[in-house]
């Protein structure tokens, strides 16, 4: 009977031994699982099909627009900011308005910049532009513009800078093609979004628009 009783300890203890064991396993597999996503770099997880930003020079006063046209002919810049598949995050206007509150305080965003995401890709020429729509100084404004392809990884379609030379200078910056997953004929012929967005503009036919502000006019 003791010996029964030792038997039934030790199998007690096995039994516990299998089950630390086992939850061991199980923690072990449960943290690998964790892990696993972070090791996994270079992938990002996003719906943002392409990614265009254009930045000028930290503080400086200048307004700059970005217009991005796709292959049917939607135009997104800051009168029209959600057209198509395309979305630009804000109108940046140099410094106007650009405060950040931290603890109750007024601080000044030195940042220019302005984001278009695409977030879905057509077939067919993209282009964009890029508009000086106030120049404060006489002197050139070097506009920085940087167009990724993000899905499956990042590829990096035009990076590169322009000088705008005063108010109402247009450049294109980059025309390109997408063929399925195929990026072809990278180029800069010239062509103006500004005229096709005050010829069409979101009033549609008829609408009138200023044509130095780009604002509706009511009629
Ligand atoms: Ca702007
Ligand atoms: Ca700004």
């Amino acid at each position: 009977m003791f010996d029964e009783l030792r038997d039934g300890e030790f199998d007690a203890f096995t039994d516990l031994l299998f089950n630390a064991l086992v939850g061991f396993a199980f923690m072990f597999f449960i943290a690998f699982a964790m892990i696993n996503p972070v090791a996994e770099t270079g992938k990002i997880d996003t719906d943002v099909e392409i990614l265009i930003t254009m930045r000028w020079p930290d503080g400086h006063e200048d307004d700059v627009d970005v217009y991005v046209e796709d292959p049917v002919g939607n135009i997104v810049w800051y009168n029209d900011r959600e057209t198509g598949l395309m979305h630009l995050d804000r109108d940046d206007r140099g410094q106007f308005k650009d405060v950040l509150l931290i603890n109750g305080e007024e601080i000044e965003n030195p940042l220019n910049q302005e984001t278009v995401s695409v977030r879905g890709l057509m077939n067919g020429e993209y282009v964009v532009n890029v508009v000086h729509f106030i120049a404060t100084s006489v002197d050139p404004l070097p506009v920085t513009v940087k167009v990724e392809k993000m899905n499956p990884s990042v590829r990096v379609i035009y990076y590169g800078e322009v000088e705008l030379t005063g108010t109402g200078d247009e450049v294109t910056v980059a025309r390109f093609t997408l063929q399925d997953d195929e990026i072809r004929d990278v180029n800069n012929r010239q062509k103006s979004l500004v005229e096709a967005t005050r010829r069409t503009g979101p009033a549609g036919p008829g609408g009138d628009q200023d044509a130095a502000t780009g604002e509706v006019v009511a009629q």
